[in-house]
């Protein structure tokens, strides 16, 4: 299959473009390097240096024998993206192409606009493109988890049945989220039911949990082929964040009381949600949609779990709670359907000792480019 990805660069967008050609897809690859350059810019450099995305592609054509084809520019802008839709007439698309950080998009009035800018606009630009050079192709947009948020009831997949005043209707779950950037998500959810509604395209929407992990199946042991890894507040999720700390030497930073529970995934199983999800696509006119994530964790058991793993190797772990910096419910009920993907194959990876050890064992490479002052920032909601 013929597909594009926006946001090619990140921490998913990569080792997709990897996973994806490693699995007989043709792919090409979009990216501005708005992350790159927001972590530069708020000191929030990753882990370890990643080549660019040109680089990388020609790393993994010599090693695989694979071709991604790289396209660098702006999708907010409409002759970029009419460009590249029309040169790369894809088959399907897969949107990572946003501002992914909540606490980024908290941090005043300019991130707050750019987040809203960057992820609407290139979610319109997306539909008005498919619609006008590739009608039929399939779209699989990465949502989140967090557009529901914590609703003291079953969180269904994506849909819920509603009886009122004895009569019936079929909603998309009510959204309610905590932050500008999940808000930003419920946004693309409703631009994208409107046109499914309106011009049938045809949509799947991926809701994900928090993700860990940096070794994929293709990365086999070549650093330069690694994603790109954030620890610090901004752009690190939390338990790739815990293991960075462990490693340092730094106390995990458990926000508030620590009782939120998020449903997670390792970054190997959001590679085969995704092309499960590419490889039996939505029908034309559907909005399909998934909670992606394989186990519900809270930010406590995540703490203890990485003291126990990282105390066996010998890196004697403390934890402190800080004060949240986020408003957001810290004890909360939290239970999520998650069925359609292990329906469509997916075999999950869950957080054993092992995977966990393995994380901890690369990040301790790394150990000397850990810079403690980016671990916290406190960034008030
Ligand atoms: N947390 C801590 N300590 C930390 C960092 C986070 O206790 O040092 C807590 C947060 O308060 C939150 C939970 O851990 O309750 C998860 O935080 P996170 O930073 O890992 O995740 P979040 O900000 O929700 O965003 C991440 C990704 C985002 C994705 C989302 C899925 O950055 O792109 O959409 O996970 S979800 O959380 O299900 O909405």
């Amino acid at each position: 299959m013929k597909i594009l990805i926006l946001g090619g660069d990140g921490y998913l967008g990569w080792p997709t473009a990897m996973h994806l050609t490693a699995h007989g897809h043709d792919v090409a690859v979009v990216d501005n390097y708005l992350r790159r350059n927001l972590c530069r810019e708020e000191d929030a450099d990753p882990l370890f240096e990643v080549p660019n995305l040109h680089e990388r592609a020609r790393l993994w054509q010599a090693r695989s024998g694979h071709a991604v084809e790289v396209f660098i520019g702006d999708l907010r802008t409409w002759d970029f993206m009419a460009h590249v839709m029309r040169t790369f007439q894809p088959e399907a698309v897969v949107h990572y192409a946003e501002q992914p950080s909540a606490p980024y998009s908290m941090l005043n009035r300019q991130a707050a606009t750019l987040t809203i800018q960057n992820n609407l606009e290139v979610t319109a630009n997306l539909i008005f493109a498919v619609r006008e050079f590739a009608p039929d192709a399939h779209i699989v947009k990465l949502g989140t988890m967090g557009e529901y948020g914590t609703p003291n009831i079953d969180i269904e997949e994506g849909w819920i049945e509603i009886s009122h005043k004895g009569r019936e209707h079929r909603f998309l779950y009510p959204r309610q989220a905590s932050s500008l950037y999940h808000t930003t998500k419920i946004m693309d959810t409703d631009l994208l039911w409107f046109y499914v509604r309106m011009w049938e395209i045809r949509v799947t929407d991926l809701m994900q949990g928090p993700v860990y992990g940096l070794v994929t199946d293709e990365t086999d042991g070549d650093e330069k082929l690694y994603p790109f890894f954030n620890y610090d507040e901004l752009f690190g999720t939390v338990l790739n964040r815990f293991v960075a700390q462990a490693v340092a030497g730094h106390p995990l930073t458990v926000f508030g009381k620590g009782g939120q529970t998020r449903g997670y995934l390792d970054i190997r199983d959001t590679l085969q949600c995704v092309r499960l999800s590419l490889e039996s696509p939505a029908e034309a006119g559907e909005l399909r949609i998934f909670n992606q994530f394989v186990e519900t964790f809270s930010v406590n058991q995540l703490a203890e779990k990485v003291q126990r793993v990282g105390d066996q190797m010998g890196l004697n772990v403390q934890i402190r709670s800080v004060e949240n910096p986020r408003k957001e419910a810290e004890d909360h009920y939290y239970n999520p359907a998650h069925t359609g993907l292990l329906e469509l194959g997916l075999k999950p990876h869950y957080l054993t000792d092992d995977v966990l050890s393995q994380m901890v064992e690369t990040v301790i490479t790394y150990k000397e480019n850990i810079q403690t002052h980016r671990i916290f920032r406190g960034v008030k909601w």
